[in-house]
């Protein structure tokens, strides 16, 4: 199992938590996917087939950026 934790600093409500966490926990291999609105992350568990480029492209899908990590 990997963890991953993202910043997404365009995470502002509820409306998106729950965004975030419908797209990236469809994703086939994602154990667990959980937002933190107040510190603008998303929390992910997964293992293959889902990867981390997977999952940014899933939240970008839901119309936000996620920039350069680290
Ligand atoms: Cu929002």
């Amino acid at each position: 199992m990997t963890d991953l934790t993202l910043n997404v600093p365009e995470i502002h409500c509820d409306h998106c938590k729950m965004s975030i966490e419908g797209a990236v926990g469809a994703l086939d291999g994602v154990a667990s996917a959980r937002v933190d609105v107040a510190a603008t992350t998303v929390a992910v568990e997964f293992d293959a087939p889902a990867t981390a480029e997977a999952i940014v492209a899933a939240i970008e899908g839901q119309g936000y950026e996620v920039p350069p990590q680290g």
